[in-house]
């Protein structure tokens, strides 16, 4: 029997620059698609833990249809919450990402008509592991909107946009398991790519 997912998912690996000249989308492979609650296990069982990853390394779990890229149609507008956990020896980095992606695929980081969770990241770096989450919008409703539901904040109010960004943030600090004074900050993609880096000004906190 297979338990069905909500949503189809797909599985991303950005390996780490062998040499000079490699550019993000050299680095960037789509891994495998799913839709079952049995193929995430049979996947997850099977590929390298991230622990074990090379520095430079990123899993990224996105619905289907979505590159993991700030350049995608339904990422352009959009932004992420993350967290950068700093003690690698001590953080269980992944027990943590499996929590995020079950929390992902499970769909229990939005409501069912927010459409804002594009999907969720894991960045391996020197000093730190970063866990991010993907959405749609920064708060304010994007041009054409998108498919379905509410998805783009169409019909929001900008205070209603913001609203559901901070429960998103909430929900996805908790699946993290951090403490009250441990913030998860939001910077839209915009701000990234401009700065160089995901290291930009937090727009927000939770
Ligand atoms: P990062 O992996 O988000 O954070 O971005 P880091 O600075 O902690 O490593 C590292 C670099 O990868 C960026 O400065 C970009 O050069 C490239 N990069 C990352 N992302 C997510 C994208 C993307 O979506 N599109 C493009 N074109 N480059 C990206």
């Amino acid at each position: 029997v297979k338990h069905p997912l909500m949503n189809q998912w797909t599985l991303w690996f950005t390996k780490p620059p062998s040499g000079k000249g490699d550019n993000w989308n050299d680095l960037l492979k789509e891994v495998i698609s799913f839709d079952s609650v049995e193929e995430f296990w049979g996947i997850y069982n099977n590929i390298t833990p991230t622990s074990e990853l090379a520095l430079k390394s990123d899993y990224h779990l996105f619905k289907k249809g979505v590159r993991p890229e700030w350049e995608d149609a339904q990422n352009k507008h959009g932004g992420k919450w993350a967290f950068q956990f700093k003690e690698k020896k001590m953080v269980n980095i992944d027990g943590l990402w499996l929590h995020v992606m079950l929390a992902a695929i499970g769909e229990t980081l939005e409501d069912e008509d927010d459409g804002e969770v594009m999907g969720v990241v894991v960045n391996v770096r020197k000093g730190f592991y970063r866990i991010g989450l993907w959405t749609r919008t920064t708060g304010r409703p994007v041009p054409g909107g998108g498919d379905g539901n509410n998805a783009g904040g169409k019909g929001r109010s900008l205070d209603q946009g913001k609203e559901i960004l901070l429960k998103i943030g909430k929900r996805f600090k908790d699946a993290l398991g951090l403490k009250d004074n441990e913030g998860v900050e939001f910077a839209g993609h915009t701000e990234s790519a401009h700065s160089g880096s995901t290291r930009a000004k937090a727009k927000f906190a939770v």
